[in-house]
């Protein structure tokens, strides 16, 4: 039986934080054996806001060394970047041209990133879902693993799709495959450490807010140390008066490796003078071994070079089959005359 495939992608702005860690890679790992997967690191994405030409390169390789640190096998894999594989822009423009301004204009990720831009909105923002829908319907994707905050955008992708084939489609025969998001419960929308009612996210202007992937164990320390808590003795999971509490119990939880109840239990009774430091070893111990990994693969550059490449070529292979079944749908004249 041919195994479903899987495709997901993180931007290359600045540093991995356990948000992405937990809501996204970490779930790819887990289930990569069974699917064949795409995993792209979306570079065209991180132009839609204004961007750094001078560390965009350096952001995309070191992305695809920290996939390959937190354990994607090439074995059941493909990394690649998604501008080196042009059918992603050009599927772009043909499902812009078949998508209602209107859609795009609803999208929460917009409106707040837009807001925070002010004056300096460009097309490719608000375009940026479009694009993403691009990057999943070109390899036919059954499953697209993600964390919660992308379930809108991939709501609209099965709409394109769904439309697509609507208007295009010959004889009820779909051309584009409608995917499922694949959202873990656990871990899929981890918040900000210095308000517990914020996502943890890469844009955020203090660095205090989040644990990034390779934070050295002293600023993870520091972190951690400096964190928002509240008065209360005890730790429990899924009081709505302790947003905090949920937050970093559930990172302590996930980052040991035990269940909920394990968790639970051990933390009932600790006072934050006894979990904190309980928090930071787990934390330093769970991330040593990706940032050990993460060095000896930049130390190889040429390998890592070898892993993009080979991973262009054979994403290029499937993204270019939908992308002529799409064009043919649309009626464009063959370039093969
Ligand atoms: P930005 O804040 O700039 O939008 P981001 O931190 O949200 O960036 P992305 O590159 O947009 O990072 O997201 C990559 C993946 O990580 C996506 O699958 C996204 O759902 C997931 N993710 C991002 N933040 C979190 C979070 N706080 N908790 C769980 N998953 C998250
Ligand atoms: N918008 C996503 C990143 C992304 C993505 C994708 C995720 C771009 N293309 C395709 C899954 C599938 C985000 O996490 N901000």
């Amino acid at each position: 039986m041919t195994k479903q495939r899987v495709l997901s992608g993180v931007q290359p702005t600045g540093n991995l934080h356990l948000g992405n860690y937990l809501g996204a890679i970490r779930n790819w790992v887990e289930i990569q054996q069974e699917y064949d997967n795409f995993f792209c690191v979306v570079d065209l994405h991180a132009i839609t806001v204004p961007h750094d030409p001078k560390v965009l390169g350096d952001n995309t390789l070191k992305m695809a060394a920290l996939y390959l640190a937190c354990g994607i096998d090439l074995e059941c894999s493909t990394i690649f970047v998604q501008s080196h594989v042009k059918a992603h822009s050009e599927l772009t423009w043909l499902l812009n041209c078949i998508t209602p301004l209107n859609w795009l204009e609803r999208m929460i990720q917009f409106k707040e990133k837009a807001v925070k831009q002010g004056e300096n909105v460009s097309v490719g923002l608000l375009d940026y879902p479009v694009l993403m829908a691009a990057d999943i319907l070109l390899y036919d994707a059954d499953r697209v693993p993600v964390g919660e905050d992308q379930k809108q955008h991939l709501e609209l992708t099965r709409d394109i799709a769904a439309r697509f084939n609507d208007k295009f489609g010959k004889k009820k025969q779909p051309v584009l495959k409608i995917p499922e998001p694949l959202i873990s419960k656990q871990g899929a929308r981890v918040m900000s450490l210095t308000d517990g009612t914020k996502k943890m996210s890469k844009s955020d202007p203090s660095e205090l807010s989040r644990i990034n992937l390779l934070d050295s164990p002293d600023e993870i320390k520091r972190k951690i140390k400096k964190c928002k808590t509240d008065p209360v003795k005890g730790l429990t999971f899924d009081d709505p008066e302790r947003p905090e509490c949920n937050n970093l119990l559930t990172l302590y939880q996930l980052l040991s490796g035990k269940t909920k109840e394990e968790a639970a239990l051990e933390c009932q009774d600790m006072g934050w003078g006894q979990f904190k430091p309980l928090l930071t070893e787990t934390t330093i111990e769970a991330l040593k071994p990706i940032q050990d990994k993460y060095q000896e693969i930049m130390d190889n550059r040429d390998y890592l070079d070898s892993v993009l490449k080979e991973g262009a070529t054979k994403a290029a292979v499937v993204a270019n089959s939908t992308l002529s079944r799409v064009k043919d749908a649309l009626g464009f004249l063959s370039s093969s005359i």
